[in-house]
C-alpha cells in the first residue's frame, strides 16, 4: 500500500493491495458477526488497547456484529485483569467466551487466538454451544523475536535485504527509512496473530550507513518503533561493536576502556529516551569480518557485558550471537573444524555473562543447513541464558523458489533431547532444546527464540506464497513447541484459504507436509551440507563450490568415500562436545543416524546404512525420488489451481516450474559427480551423465 504516512497511533486500513496472509477479512467472520466487548480501565491510554478496540469495531462493521458494553452479555469479552498471568486464559460457558490477560499485548494475543479458532470458539459443528472449557495459554518463553537482515542502503553484493528472497525491505528503501510505514504496522499485526512481540530492525552485518541508526537516525528508529507498537511488537537494533570508533567516539572499542563504556552508556540513554519501550541490541562480533572483543585480546563475555551494562538501567537486553568461527581457514588444514568453533569459544565462558545477556545460538554447529546435528552449545552453558536461532528465510532451503515447509524440521530441533532420556531438573521429564531455551533446562535460565525473517516488500510478503507458512509456523511452534507441525500447517491453511475445500486442503498437505524432506532428498546427501553455488548466492548445486575455499565447509569426497570425520577416535573430536548419550551415539558408525552420517563420519561408498542401502545407492535413489516428488507436487497444484486466487495460482505455478528445473539440476550434478568419483553404477540402471 502506498499513500500518506500514518499519524502516530493510527492503524492502517485493514484491506490492502498486498496479500492478507493468515488474516484475510473472511477469517474474522465468526467473531465479527457476534457481540463483542472489551473491558479495560481506559482503553485510550494504551496503544495496544486502542488497537484492540479498533480490531473489534472493524470485525463487527465488516461482518454484522456489534461492540457492546462488557455487562451487556457479549458473546466474546476481552478482559484486562490485574495480577500475575502469563499469556491469556480462555473460559467458555454456554457458548460465551471470556478471554482474560494481565497485559494489553497478551490480551491482543488472546483475541487472535479466538480469531484462529473461528466458529469452533463458540459453537459445535451441529450449531449447539461449544463445550464449556477453561484453558490457559502461556508461551513457552516470553522472548520470541524475529531478526531482519535488512540494510538501509542497498548493499552492492547483498542487496537491500541480506539473504532476502521477497523483494526489498518493508522498513527501508534505498538508503532511507520509508516515509510510509503502514505496511510495517500490517506486518506487526501478522506477527501479533502468531505471538511474536520483538523485531530486530536491521542486519547483524552492520555497515557504515546502518550504524547510524544508533545515533543520527534515532528519530527514524522511533518512527519504526511507533509503527510496530500498536500490535505490541518491540523494536531492537543490531549494533556494531566498532560503533564507538565509527560514530565519532573514542579511538578504540576495547570493552574494558572507561571511555568506551561511557560512550555505550550515553548511546543507550539516547536510544531509550527516543524509544522508551525499546527492546535491546543484537550483536554479531568477531564473525565474518565484524569487529569484536578479540581485537583487544578480550573475550566474548567482556564484549557482551560491556553492552549489558549500558542497557541494564533501561531494562534492555543484549542478544549476543555465538556464530563465531574462522572464515579464513585453509582447506588443506584438516585439524580445524568449523563445527567446533562456537562451543570452543563460548562454553568456557559459561557463568560469566551478565543477567541481561542472551547468547543467541544457531540451531546447528554450521550454518542453517537443510540437515544438521543440534548445536552442542545448547547443552553446554547451564549458567547462561541461551536463545535458539532459526532461519525462516530460506537461504539454504530453496530461497523461496522451492516449496520447503520447515515446520517439521524445527519441531525435530525443538523436541531434541540434548541429554537423551536422562530425567530433567528435579527428576522431571527429559529436557528438550525448547525447554532449555525457555528456562526449564539444568540451570533454569532461558533466552527464548530468535529467527531470521523471510518477509520483504513483495506482494505476498514472502515471494513464494506458500513460504508464508514458515513464518506462521515459527510463531506458533515457539509459542508452543509441543504443537504438531502438520496441525500448525492445517491451521495456516484454514486461515489463509478461507472456505478451503477438502480437495484443496488435501492438495496443500500433499505438496507441503513433507516438502522439507523432499528438498533434502535432491540436495546435499546424508547431512554433509553445502554443495551450493558460491557464485549464485547459495542457490542451486555446485558440489565442489566450497571444497577448496576458506569457509570451512567441506565434504572431502574422493574416489573411495565421502564425509567429515568428526569423531574423537580418528577425527576432529567434535563428537566430544556433546553430553551423553549423543557423544557416543554420534561417535559410532553403528548408532549414528543415517541422516547425519556424513556430517560425523567419512565412509566408503559401499558403506551400508541402517536403511539397508549403500551410501552410493542412497545418493542415487534419493536424488531420483526427490525430482519425482517435485513433479508430483507440480501436478497436484494443477489439479487445484481453480480453487485459489489467480495471483497465488500463477505465482506458485511459476515457482514450482523453477523448483523442478533446479531439482533436476541438483539430481544430475550430484549423481554425476558421485558416479564419476566412485565409478559405481546405479543398481537400477537409470540415466547418470
Ligand atoms: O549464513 C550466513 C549468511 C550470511 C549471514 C551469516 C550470519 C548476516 O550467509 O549472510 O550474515 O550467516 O548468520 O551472520
Amino acid at each position: 500500500m502506498t499513500g500518506t504516512p500514518l499519524a502516530d497511533g493510527q492503524l492502517p486500513p485493514f484491506e490492502n493491495d498486498y496479500h492478507p496472509a493468515w488474516l484475510p477479512t473472511a477469517a474474522f467472520a465468526p467473531v465479527g458477526c457476534r457481540r463483542l466487548a472489551l473491558a479495560a480501565e481506559d482503553p485510550h491510554d494504551d496503544a495496544v488497547l486502542r488497537t484492540l478496540a479498533a480490531e473489534l469495531a472493524e470485525a463487527c462493521a465488516t461482518h454484522g456484529g456489534a461492540v457492546v458494553a462488557p455487562h451487556d452479555d457479549p458473546d466474546l469479552l476481552l478482559r484486562l485483569a490485574t495480577g500475575r498471568l502469563d499469556g491469556y486464559r480462555v473460559v467458555r460457558r454456554h457458548g460465551r467466551v471470556v478471554v482474560t490477560a494481565a497485559t494489553p499485548t497478551a490480551l491482543l494475543h488472546g483475541w487472535f487466538h479466538v480469531v484462529r479458532t473461528g466458529e469452533a470458539a463458540f459453537s459445535a459443528p451441529d450449531g449447539s454451544p461449544a463445550e464449556d472449557t477453561d484453558e490457559r495459554h502461556a508461551p513457552s518463553s516470553d522472548l520470541r523475536m524475529l531478526d531482519h537482515w535488512d540494510n538501509v542502503d542497498v548493499h552492492p553484493v547483498m542487496g537491500q535485504v541480506e539473504r532476502g528472497y521477497a523483494g526489498g525491505s518493508i522498513f527501508y528503501d534505498d538508503g532511507v527509512v520509508r516515509a510510509d510505514l503502514s505496511r510495517v504496522t500490517a506486518y506487526a499485526r501478522l506477527l501479533a496473530a502468531i505471538g511474536i512481540d520483538r523485531v530486530c530492525l536491521n542486519n547483524v552485518n552492520v555497515h557504515a550507513r546502518e550504524a547510524r541508526l544508533l545515533t543520527a537516525d534515532l528519530p527514524d528508529v522511533a518512527r519504526l518503533a511507533a509503527a510496530l507498537r500498536p500490535y505490541g511488537v518491540r523494536a531492537h537494533l543490531a549494533v556494531s561493536f566498532a560503533a564507538p570508533m565509527t560514530l565519532g567516539g573514542p579511538a578504540t572499542s576495547d570493552p574494558l576502556d572507561p571511555d568506551v563504556r561511557a560512550w555505550w552508556r550515553d548511546a543507550a540513554d539516547r536510544v531509550w529516551s527516543a524509544v522508551p519501550d525499546f527492546g535491546g541490541f543484537v550483536v554479531k562480533a568477531d564473525s565474518e569480518g565484524q569487529l569484536g572483543p578479540f581485537a583487544y585480546g578480550r573475550d566474548h563475555a567482556d564484549g557482551a557485558n560491556l553492552l549489558a551494562e549500558a542497557v541494564a538501567p533501561h531494562g534492555g537486553l543484549v542478544h549476543w550471537r555465538a556464530f563465531v568461527y574462522d572464515h579464513t581457514q585453509d582447506w588443506r588444514d584438516r585439524s580445524t573444524d568449523r563445527a567446533r568453533a562456537a562451543h570452543d569459544h563460548f562454553a568456557p565462558l559459561d557463568g560469566r555473562f551478565a543477567p541481561n545477556v542472551i547468547v543467541q545460538v544457531k540451531h546447528g554447529p554450521l550454518d542453517f543447513q537443510t540437515r544438521e546435528a543440534v548445536s552442542p552449545v545448547l547443552a553446554a552453558m547451564p549458567r547462561t541464558r541461551l536463545a535458539l536461532e532459526l532461519q525462516v528465510t530460506q537461504e539454504y532451503t530453496g530461497q523461496q523458489q522451492h516449496v520447503c515447509y520447515l515446520g517439521p524440521w524445527w519441531s525435530e530441533i525443538l523436541r531434541f533431547r540434548p541429554w537423551g532420556e536422562a530425567p530433567g531438573p528435579d527428576g522431571g521429564a527429559p529436557v528438550t532444546v525448547a525447554d532449555a531455551a525457555s528456562g526449564r533446562g539444568p540451570g533454569g535460565l532461558g533466552g527464548g527464540f530468535a529467527a531470521v525473517s523471510n518477509v520483504g516488500d513483495d506482494r505476498f510478503w514472502t515471494g513464494h506464497p506458500l513460504a508464508q507458512a514458515n513464518l506462521y509456523a515459527y510463531g506458533r511452534l515457539t509459542w508452543d513447541p509441543e504443537l504438531d507441525a502438520t496441525a500448525v500447517l492445517d491451521e495456516w491453511i484454514s486461515l489463509t484459504f478461507p472456505a478451503c475445500s477438502p480437495r484443496l486442503r488435501a492438495a496443500l498437505h500433499a505438496i507441503m507436509d513433507d516438502s522439507w524432506r523432499t528438498y533434502e532428498r535432491y540436495t546435499a546427501p546424508l547431512g554433509v551440507g553445502f554443495m551450493v553455488s558460491p557464485l549464485r548466492a547459495h542457490y542451486g548445486p555446485d558440489v565442489d563450490g566450497y571444497e577448496y575455499s576458506k569457509w570451512g565447509t567441506y565434504h572431502f569426497a574422493d574416489r573411495d568415500g565421502v564425509g567429515v570425520d568428526r569423531t574423537r577416535a580418528t577425527g576432529t573430536g567434535y563428537t566430544g562436545q556433546y553430553p551423553a548419550p549423543w557423544r557416543d551415539v554420534y561417535e559410532s558408525l553403528g548408532t549414528c543416524p543415517d541422516e547425519l552420517l556424513l556430517f560425523f563420519h567419512h565412509v566408503p561408498y559401499s558403506h551400508v546404512l541402517h536403511s539397508g542401502s549403500t551410501v552410493i545407492q542412497h545418493i542415487y535413489d534419493t536424488h531420483f525420488a526427490g525430482v519425482e516428488e517435485v513433479e508430483a507436487m507440480a501436478a497436484r497444484w494443477e489439479e487445484v489451481v481453480d480453487e485459489v486466487p489467480d495471483g497465488v495460482a500463477a505465482r506458485v505455478r511459476e515457482r514450482l516450474a523453477e523448483q523442478r528445473r533446479s531439482a533436476v539440476e541438483w539430481r544430475d550434478q550430484v549423481n554425476t559427480y558421485f558416479f564419476r568419483k566412485s565409478g559405481v553404477p546405479d543398481a537400477r540402471g537409470r540415466t547418470i551423465y
